[in-house]
C-alpha cells in the first residue's frame, strides 16, 4: 500500500502540466485505474480483511485525490504566474513620438503680420499673380520704358503676337491687388496684401519667387506722420521689442510722392541680431504717399482722397526673426532649418530622398 502510494505521489511530483496531471489521475483513480482493480479485488476477501483491506484502499485514494487537487492547483498558480511575469506592461512609458509637421515661417510671418495689421483696422485683400500690365505697371505711374517693363526683368505670359488680350505678367508686387482694392471699394479704404511676387533675379539674396507685404491706408488727410505711426506700431509688435527707432530716408517709387525708404536700429553681436537698439541700420521697407495719379487711375479723387503706402518683402523679415541665416535654407535642397524648426518628420530615419542624411 506504501509503496502505490508512494509511486503515484512521485509521478504527480514529477507530472508537468495538466495532461501528465491527468494521466496520473487516469491510472490510479480512474475506472480502469490501479485502486478500482485492487477495489475489485476485495470481494473476494475474508469479511475482516476485507475492511482492512478496503479502509486502506480507502485512504491511499484520498491522500492520492487530495496530492492530485494540490498538484492541479500548483500548476494552475505557477500558470498564472509565469502569464503575470511575461504579459506585463509598463502603462507609465511615454507614447511613441510622432512625425509632425510644423508651419513654414513664411506662412507664420503672414499670419503674424495679418494679425498686428488687422488690430489697426487693415484688411486682407487678394487678387492673382498673373496680371495685366496695365494693373501691374500703368496704373502704379511705372512709364513703358521703366527698367522694370524690360523682358528681362519680368515675366511675360507668353502670347501670340495677334492675342487681342493685353500683355499679361507674374506679378512683380502686390500693388495691383491694391488697385483692384480701390477701384472695388473706393475710399475710405485700409487694406493689406500679402501674397507672392515674381522677378527674373536669381542668386545668393534673390530668388525668382519672393513674399511681399503692402499696406494701404486712404481717407480724407492721413499724413506721413501716420505713416510713421503705423510702421513704428508693427515693428514693434512684430519683433517683439518694446520700442523701435524708424530712420525715413528720402527714396524715389514712381507710385508715391513723396517717397522714403525705412530703416530700423538695430546691432549685431557675435552675429546676432537685436532690434531696437545699437548703432546699426537695417532697411526693411519702402513706402511714401501714393501718387495723385494712382488715385486717379484706381477711380479715387486725388482732389479728396489722400493716404500712404508701403511694401515689404516678407522672406527677409522671417530670416530676421526667426534667425534663418541663408535665403538658401527656403528651398528643399537645404533642409537645415527645418531641422532647426523642429520638423521632426525630417528625422523619420527610413523616408525616401535621403531625408535623414
Ligand atoms: C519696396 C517698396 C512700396 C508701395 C510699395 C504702393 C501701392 C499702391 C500705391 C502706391 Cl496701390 N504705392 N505700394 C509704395 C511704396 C513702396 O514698396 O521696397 N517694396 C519691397
Amino acid at each position: 500500500m506504501d509503496a502505490l502510494k508512494a509511486k503515484y505521489l512521485a509521478a504527480l511530483g514529477n507530472a508537468q502540466g495538466e495532461a501528465a496531471l491527468e494521466e496520473v489521475r487516469l491510472s490510479a483513480l480512474g475506472k480502469k485505474g490501479e485502486i478500482s482493480a485492487l477495489m475489485s479485488t476485495l470481494g473476494k476477501m475474508e469479511p475482516e480483511a476485507r475492511k482492512a483491506a478496503g479502509a486502506m484502499l480507502n485512504v491511499v485514494k484520498d491522500e492520492i485525490d487530495s496530492a492530485l487537487r494540490a498538484k492541479k492547483a500548483a500548476l494552475a498558480d505557477a500558470a498564472l504566474d509565469e502569464r503575470l511575469r511575461s504579459e506585463w506592461l509598463d502603462v507609465t512609458l511615454p507614447g511613441r513620438p510622432r512625425p509632425r509637421g510644423t508651419i513654414h515661417p513664411v506662412s507664420q510671418v503672414m499670419e503674424e503680420l495679418t494679425a498686428i495689421f488687422a488690430d489697426m483696422g487693415f484688411a486682407v485683400a487678394e487678387g492673382p499673380q498673373v496680371e495685366s500690365d496695365w494693373y501691374n505697371f500703368d496704373a502704379l505711374n511705372i512709364p513703358p520704358e521703366h527698367p522694370a517693363r524690360q523682358e528681362h526683368d519680368t515675366f511675360f505670359m507668353a502670347r501670340a503676337s495677334d492675342d487681342p488680350r493685353p500683355p499679361h505678367v507674374l506679378r512683380t508686387h502686390t500693388s495691383p491687388v491694391q488697385i483692384r482694392a480701390m477701384m472695388e471699394q473706393g475710399a475710405p479704404i485700409r487694406v493689406i496684401a500679402p501674397g507672392r511676387v515674381y522677378r527674373m533675379d536669381m542668386d545668393q539674396t534673390h530668388a525668382p519667387m519672393f513674399h511681399q507685404v503692402e499696406g494701404l491706408a486712404i481717407d480724407r488727410d492721413i499724413s506721413m506722420a501716420n505713416l510713421k505711426w503705423t510702421l513704428e506700431e508693427f515693428c514693434r509688435a512684430f519683433f517683439e521689442v518694446p520700442s523701435v527707432e524708424l530712420r525715413f530716408r528720402a527714396s524715389h517709387f514712381p507710385f508715391t510722392e513723396p517717397s522714403a525708404e525705412v530703416d530700423i536700429r538695430c546691432s549685431w553681436k557675435d552675429g546676432q541680431l537685436k532690434i531696437g537698439e545699437g548703432d546699426s541700420w537695417l532697411e526693411i521697407l519702402g513706402s511714401g504717399m501714393v501718387h495723385p495719379k494712382v488715385l486717379a487711375s484706381a477711380g479715387v479723387d486725388p482732389t479728396q482722397w489722400q493716404g500712404f503706402a508701403f511694401g515689404m518683402g516678407i522672406d527677409r523679415i522671417a530670416m530676421l526673426k526667426y534667425g534663418i541665416p541663408d535665403l538658401r535654407a527656403f528651398f528643399d535642397s537645404d533642409l537645415r532649418w527645418l531641422r532647426h524648426y523642429g520638423f521632426s518628420a525630417l528625422d523619420m530615419p527610413n523616408l525616401p530622398g535621403g531625408l535623414s542624411s
